[in-house]
């Protein structure tokens, strides 16, 4: 009975669906009375990490302690679901030094910049083109594509119920206790 800790991290560009990702594959295993906790910018940017912003060294600061905090509830026993951009490669590393390869699941929604510009859901990306923000991933900010990730959901291809569903079949294989 019960099942073991894993920490489930997405990476993506802002506006790819991570978040929309992170929720629905939370409320399928809360559903089946597994522990669950999401960490995503809307409990920990606005909290924990307020001091941050977007530069490389804030954004490095922001995922170290989102991995520390993962490390915690995975000491709790709870599968963690975390959706962050974590744009780059040495800072997912750092993930996995953190919480041990063994807990870790890559997910790596893969939405082109193009896709994710043409529905730019909260106009962030209009605002980096004009240069009223700065630093913006995909636009003056770098994002290396994951290349090491278990999961790669590409969102033109696939729906989101198809999506959840592979990351699911992953997930519950790697929580049998
Ligand atoms: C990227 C930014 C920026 C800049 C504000 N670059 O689509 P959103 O709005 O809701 O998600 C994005 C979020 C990214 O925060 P993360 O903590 O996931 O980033 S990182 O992993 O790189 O630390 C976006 C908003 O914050 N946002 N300014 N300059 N995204």
């Amino acid at each position: 009975k019960g099942h073991k800790p894993l920490l489930v991290w997405f990476s993506g560009l802002s506006g790819s669906g991570k978040s929309t990702l992170a929720n629905m594959v939370e409320k399928k295993l809360y559903e089946k009375k597994i522990h669950t906790y999401l960490l995503d910018g809307d409990n920990v940017r606005t909290g924990l990490n307020k001091d941050l912003g977007f530069t490389s060294e804030d954004r490095s600061e922001n995922i170290r302690r989102i991995a520390e905090v993962a490390r915690l509830f995975i000491d709790s026993g709870t599968v963690v679901i975390a959706a962050f951009i974590t744009p780059l490669k040495t800072d997912r590393e750092t993930i996995k030094e953190i919480v041990g390869e063994n807990n870790f699941v890559g997910v790596f929604v893969n939405a082109s910049l193009e896709e994710c510009e043409r529905r730019d859901v909260k106009g962030l990306y209009k605002k980096a083109r004009s240069g009223e923000i700065k630093n913006f991933t995909g636009v003056d900010a770098p994002y290396e594509e994951p290349v090491d990730f278990d999961i790669t959901i590409d969102t033109a291809a696939c729906g989101t119920e198809e999506a959840v569903a592979q990351i699911l079949n992953i997930v519950e294989r790697r929580i049998v206790s």
